[in-house]
């Protein structure tokens, strides 16, 4: 039977833009109650009332910065006052994100360490203070989000294709620790998605970040939170290990079909 999410508490790391605050929504619109984490908390303001709009159950946000372990503390500490115990039933680590296109020789330190900080160490810590709020053998789900970074390196992506790796070989090493305790464990991957991804990358560029999706239909934020939403759902003996969802027009990284006139 399908897994119920009606006044479940979620937690969405990132959830103030792109794929989290999507994702807000949707589980929002399947009646869960929702656990809001990002640095901007004016956005978090914004995809709570979303959610709450869409019929969640409820929609709470409190800062964090998953690139500390003071503030992941802090996040969770306020996490359980608010499930009341092991309540929590889907955790999404989705923070993160690219910063540059640097060639490894042209790297630059913040760069990287932003990149490793946000996509593997602070999905790792996140992961490390939720695990003792989720069930056991209650259908409970982690599900990390990925890229298609983890399985193909491309020029200028060395570190963030790195992290994202990290991220795919952490969740399997995850999904064997946890063997026998019901808890669930995915990635999902997603190819080109146009969201502020870019425009992180990119450092505020827009014209730049526009580029990217000029003249092809890229994913877009909703595809991916209704697979989050989907995966939460299967009934709870099943576990989707691994999705790599991308546009039609991406057949592969750096293969991506765009039509002159748009
Ligand atoms: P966005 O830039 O729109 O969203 C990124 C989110 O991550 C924001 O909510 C941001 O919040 C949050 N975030 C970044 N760093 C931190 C941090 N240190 N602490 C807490 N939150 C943080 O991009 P997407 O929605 O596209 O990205 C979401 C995830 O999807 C990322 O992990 C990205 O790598 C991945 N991805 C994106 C793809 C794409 O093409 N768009 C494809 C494949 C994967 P704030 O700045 O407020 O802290
Ligand atoms: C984002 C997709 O191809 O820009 O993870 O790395 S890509």
């Amino acid at each position: 039977m399908e897994f119920s999410l009606q006044n479940k508490w979620i937690l969405i790391t990132g959830a103030s833009s792109g794929f989290g605050a999507a994702a807000a929504a949707a589980f929002g619109a399947a009646g869960a109650k929702l656990l809001l984490g990002a640095r901007r908390v004016a956005r978090l303001k914004t995809a709570a009332a979303q959610a709450l709009a869409a019929g969640a159950g409820a929609a709470e946000f409190h800062e964090l910065d998953v690139s500390t372990t003071a503030s992941v503390q802090k996040f969770i500490a306020w996490a359980a006052e608010k499930t009341g115990g092991k309540n929590l039933h889907v955790l999404v680590n989705n923070a993160g994100g690219a910063h540059g296109l640097d060639t490894v020789a042209d790297g630059q330190d913040a760069d990287w360490e932003a990149m490793i900080q946000s996509n593997l160490l602070g999905l790792l810590r996140v992961t490390r203070a939720a695990l003792p709020l989720m069930p056991h053998d209650a259908g409970a789900s982690i599900i990390n989000i990925g890229s298609v970074a983890a399985h193909t390196a491309y020029e200028g992506g060395a570190v963030y294709c790195a992290a994202k790796a990290g991220e795919l070989q952490v969740t399997r090493a995850l999904r064997l620790e946890l063997l026998g305790t019901g808890i669930r464990v995915s990635t999902v991957d997603p190819g080109l998605a146009e969201t502020e991804f870019s425009l992180v990358r990119f450092k505020g560029d827009a014209a730049r970040a526009k580029k990217v999706y000029e003249g092809t239909r890229p994913l877009n934020a909703r595809d991916i939170a209704d697979v989050l939403v989907w995966i939460a759902r299967r009934p709870p003996h099943v576990n989707i290990d691994e999705l790599l969802v991308k546009p039609v027009d991406q057949a592969a990284v750096g293969k991506v079909h765009r039509r002159p006139n748009g």
